[in-house]
This record gives C-alpha cells, structure tokens and sequence, in this order.
C-alpha cells in the first residue's frame, strides 16, 4: 500500500479558513431525469446487489447517452452504404431465405457460425478471428478516414441511443453481430467474463495479453490490436477501475425469470442488475477506455467477443423459454421510446422483430462454456472446486510505460498517472465530439474527508438522496478484505457537455482529488460530482456555500455549475497539477464525507 502523501496536502488546507472567497462554482440541482433514474434505482438497492455507485453509473450513462444535445453525428458514404447493404444480402443467404440473390451463396458462411470460447483449445478459431479483425481494419481507409472495420463500428456510433436502455438492446445487437461476423467470414469468438470472476484479481487474466486482447490498462500497445486508431485518439482501456464482471450468481438470478420484459430494460422491479443490459453495462465500466464509451465501444475488438457472450446468455435464456413452454419468437417487448417494428438503425432495412426470431437464432450455434474437468482443454483455463478459472497471463504480459504527459493534440482518451506507481484512472473524453486540449480542462479541487468506522462488519452506506443502504457490490462481499481499503475515488462526469474524469486517492483522514471538467469559456460547464470506493458504498456531498466565511458546507446533491467568473475556483492545466497545490488558495467548492 502506498504511504499518504495526501495527509501532507490535508495539512496546507488549514490555510484556506482565512481566505474570501467569491462563489464562481455553485451548486445546483440536479438534472430531473438524472435526479429520478438513481433514486428509483437506489430504491430497489436491496433486491439488486447494485450498490449505489453503480446505481449512479448506469444513471449517469443512460442520462448521457440519451441527451439530444451530446449526440455523435455519423454520416456514411455511399460506398459504405453499398457496403453494408452487400453484407446484408450475404445475410439474407446465409439465413436461407433466398432468392434470386443465390449468387451470392458461395461466398457466404453459410451456417458455420459456430461460436466458441475464445480460450478453448485448439486455438485456431481465435487466431481466425484475430486475422480477419486485423484485415478489416487494414482496408484502405475511405474518404471520411474509416477503413471497413470502422465503418462496421461506427454502425454502432450512430444507433448508441436508440438501442440501448430498452427493449431493442438485445434483438439489435444480435442482428449487428450476424453483420459483423458476414464481415469478418470467420465466426466471434465468445469471451465469457465469469471466467475471469472466479480469479482472485481478473485484471490478471490472460485474456488482458499478447496473446488475446493485449494490454488491459492504458493506450493498447501489446497484442493483435495494438496502437489501433479510433475517432477519439488511441484505442485505450482501463481495466478493474470500475463496474463488475458477470458471475455466475448474476447469470442463474436472470434464469429465474420466464419472459424478455422481466429481464430487459426498463429495469422492472429488481433495479438494474437484474437486467440482462445492465449487467452487460458493468462489464463496459469493467473495462473502462473506449469500451466505457457506448459510441466508440465497437472500435475496441473486445466488443465482439464480450456481445457474442451477451448473446448466448440470452441464446441461453431463449432456450429456457421454449422449455417452460414461452415461444420465444413471439416474446416481443415494446417500451414507449423503442418499438420492435421500427428499422433497426444503421441495419439497412431490417427491422427490430427480426432479432427475435428462429431464423437470425438458428444461424449461429454456440459451444457451450467451458466445463469442469475439460475446462476447453485449454492450457489458459483450469478446474477448481468445480468451475473453469482462467489462467493469470502475468508471464507473458509485457510491461507497459505511461505517458507521463500526454500529447496535447490527441484527445480521446487522456489517461494521467496518478499519485502512485500503480493503475491510471483518470481520463476525460472529448467535449461535444471534438477534440479537447488539455489547456481547456478546469481542475476542480474536492476535499474528500473520510471517518472510518471501526465496526468491520458495517457495511452501511449511505445515499444522499435516499438514506442508508447496506448493498456493498458482489466482490466485497467475496473478498471482504476490501472493505479496509482506503482507496477513494472521485469522478466528474459532464452533465452538458461529453466528458468524465476519474480520479483517486488513498485517504486516511482527508485528501484533496483534482479532477478536470471542461473550462467554462463562453459557457458554463455543469458536472456532476461522486465519490466511493471499491466496494460502490458512496460518499456524501455537501457544497460551499455562496460568499461564506469562513467557509461553511451545506448538502447538496454533487452537481455544480462553473463559471468563468473571477476569482478562479479551480485550477488550469499544468501537467501535474497537485503540483501546483501548494501555491494554490482555491477552497474546494465541494466537499465528501465518506462514513464506511
Ligand atoms: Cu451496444
């Protein structure tokens, strides 16, 4: 564990009490949409295993997501339309209703669409699938810069907010994996992430190596998938920093139920985790970077292989149904935004239904996961106490460096070391889409204040908006040594403009966490602030009260506004800027008080 040089900072703190200070960053409620999604989720807490950060996760995802203003514009080219269209009609063949396109029959798959796991020996399925990634992202690259992969991922760029968060999430993606796989001519390698779960630390997977999908943490630099471009700078991930992996606990509690609208989006009663959508939106949190953002997630490969899992969970699901005598075919689930008879987005004319139904089902067959003893045969997978564990990949993992400054130019993903040697949490992506000089970021100081409680056995955390909850998230639970980390992070998440910054620190009594938000220039920015630790218990927010002095805190609900006003409540841009800290006399507009 690292020694607390934050207790150092806490000290200099004590010098703020004589300072005037002019409010510039305010509190301000928050967003009504925003504000119900947590408390009817934090509501449910007891019955979902979600704790409340997570709850607030997937609010503040779906909030973002489905904001008009914050919407990626993606046009095609007729070339690439023609493109898709030609994939389709290889669809159309392959699914066995044809037709006078039969000339397009030999070059179809066929039904070979068998998916297995990606670690099951032998190992040539992987490898297929690594070849036909790597040449699709090879093509040449068109006229609006997307070779043929990106085209297929930017598909999913411009449906993000039409299916997900509702009942078109699992149909959709089903029929955009089929297109994927025409594309690839080699079937998707499934990547079942319980297998992960059942290791001690799953970010030593050996799935996270050369071997597989390369490096978990950082810009991708190792592996078949390295140094890859995407729309918002290198392709990046962040693995462990957040959100939960599947468990098979998760996977048998959605078995129990019997029909689609019990386990798709709207959340029904047992909050998001009981969703087959929200658990799957744990794993895009799990692994952070651009597959913890929904419009760019497809240009990182791991989205195939994660959805081809997603699908055969659902495959699974189906199957359940005809057995207790559902018809899945006719399990049609409509929410007031997605209607199943509508086109699906960027799938050139099928509808939504289509993902239903037998014919899509029947061309893909899946493997079914790797079982105790066998475990696939493989040499990354082993048995224990009856369950397939994945092997650690540590041997093989190359060490990767950070950059220590990050080019300025390049934007998507901007990943900062931390205090400390160890993972990088923090990023901040692109305002409104565009690229985002570090210049622009205002680093808002919060004082993170922590009153540990002796009684180990306490989980209580406590939501400001709805009271006490005792959920803790899943791992904690399995490895409740974690309950004692002092570890704390913050986050800004953007609430009018695109972008989320993370940081952490490891707090004894106090800490101050500086987290970027996009600069008021002509505007102002509202952000929306959270703190919690590992195990998801969050912290409680009070504000600085306008023209206070000395400075007193009220409660309020973690959103804020900043202006440009002067004086300057939060901190420009230098490459460090804890280092800054010591000349600074900016009182934290926004202080969290984390009892756990
Ligand atoms: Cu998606």
């Amino acid at each position: 564990m690292e020694t607390p040089t934050y207790v150092t900072l806490a000290l200099l703190t004590l010098g703020y009490a004589v300072t005037v200070v002019v409010s510039l960053i305010e509190s301000v409620p928050l967003p009504y949409d925003l504000d119900s999604c947590i408390k009817q989720h934090i509501l449910h807490l007891n019955t979902s295993h979600t704790p409340p950060h997570l709850a607030e996760a997937f609010c503040v995802k779906k909030f973002i997501l489905l904001n008009p203003n914050m919407r990626v514009k993606v046009n095609f080219t007729t070339d690439e339309t023609d493109y898709i269209q030609s994939l389709f009609r290889q669809v159309e063949a392959d699914s066995g209703v044809d037709t006078q396109k039969g000339r397009f029959k030999r070059q179809t798959m066929g039904r070979r669409r068998h998916r297995r796991e990606m670690r099951s020996a032998p190992y040539l399925q992987w490898q297929q699938y690594v070849r036909a990634v790597t040449s699709l992202k090879r093509t040449q690259r068109g006229t609006n810069g997307r070779s043929r992969y990106d085209t297929l991922a930017a598909i999913h760029t411009a449906a993000v907010d039409e299916v997900h968060f509702g009942p078109s999430f699992c149909p959709w993606h089903r029929l955009y994996l089929i297109l994927i796989e025409t594309a690839l001519r080699v079937p998707i390698p499934y990547w079942d992430p319980t297998i992960d779960g059942e290791m001690t630390d799953p970010t030593q997977s050996v799935v996270w190596t050369n071997k597989y999908f390369g490096n978990g943490n950082g810009l991708v630099v190792t592996g078949p998938f390295r140094n890859y471009y995407t729309p918002t700078g290198p392709l990046a991930r962040n693995i462990g920093s957040d959100g939960l992996l599947f468990s098979k606990e998760n996977i048998q509690q959605l078995f129990r139920y019997r029909f689609n609208r019990d386990i798709f989006e709207p959340a029904s009663l047992g909050g998001q985790m009981s969703t087959l959508e929200g658990q799957h939106n744990m794993v895009h949190f799990w692994i952070g970077g651009h597959m913890n953002e929904f419009e760019y997630a497809a240009y990182d490969p791991v989205f195939w292989n994660y959805h081809a899992y997603v699908d055969y969970v659902w495959e699974n699901f189906r199957r359940l149904q005809v057995r207790r005598g559902v018809n899945p075919e006719q399990d049609i689930v409509r929410s007031w935004e997605q209607d199943p008879n509508s086109f699906a987005v960027g799938l050139q004319g099928l509808r939504i239904r289509e993902g239903y139904s037998g014919r899509i089902a029947r061309m893909v067959t899946y493997e079914s996961m790797p079982k105790c003893p066998e475990c696939g045969n493989s040499s990354d997978m082993f048995c224990r106490r009856g369950v397939c564990v994945s092997t650690s990949g540590s041997y093989r993992r190359n060490r990767i460096s950070f950059p220590r400054r990050v080019n300025r130019r390049s934007f998507g993903n901007l990943f900062r070391r931390t205090r400390g040697k160890r993972s990088v949490v923090s990023k901040f992506n692109g305002a409104k889409d565009t690229s985002v000089e570090l210049i622009d970021l205002a680093f808002v100081p919060v004082k993170v204040i922590r009153n540990i409680n002796q009684d180990i056995t306490n989980y209580t955390s406590v939501n400001l908006t709805i009271g006490i909850t005792r959920v803790i998230s899943p791992e904690c639970i399995r490895h409740p040594e974690t309950l004692h980390n002092n570890v704390i992070y913050a986050e800004a998440d953007g609430l009018n403009y695109k972008g989320k910054y993370k940081d952490f620190a490891y707090v004894n009594n106090s800490a101050i966490i500086y987290l970027g938000a996009q600069k008021p220039t002509n505007d102002t920015s509202e952000v929306f602030i959270t703190a919690y630790d590992r195990c998801g218990r969050t912290c409680i927010p009070s504000c600085l009260v306008k023209d206070s002095n000395p400075p007193i805190y009220n409660t309020c609900t973690g959103a804020i506004r900043i202006t440009s006003q002067n004086p300057v409540m939060y901190l420009s841009f230098p490459y460090e800027p804890e280092l800054q800290h010591q000349n600074n006399t900016t009182i934290p507009p926004i202080e969290f008080h984390c009892t756990f």
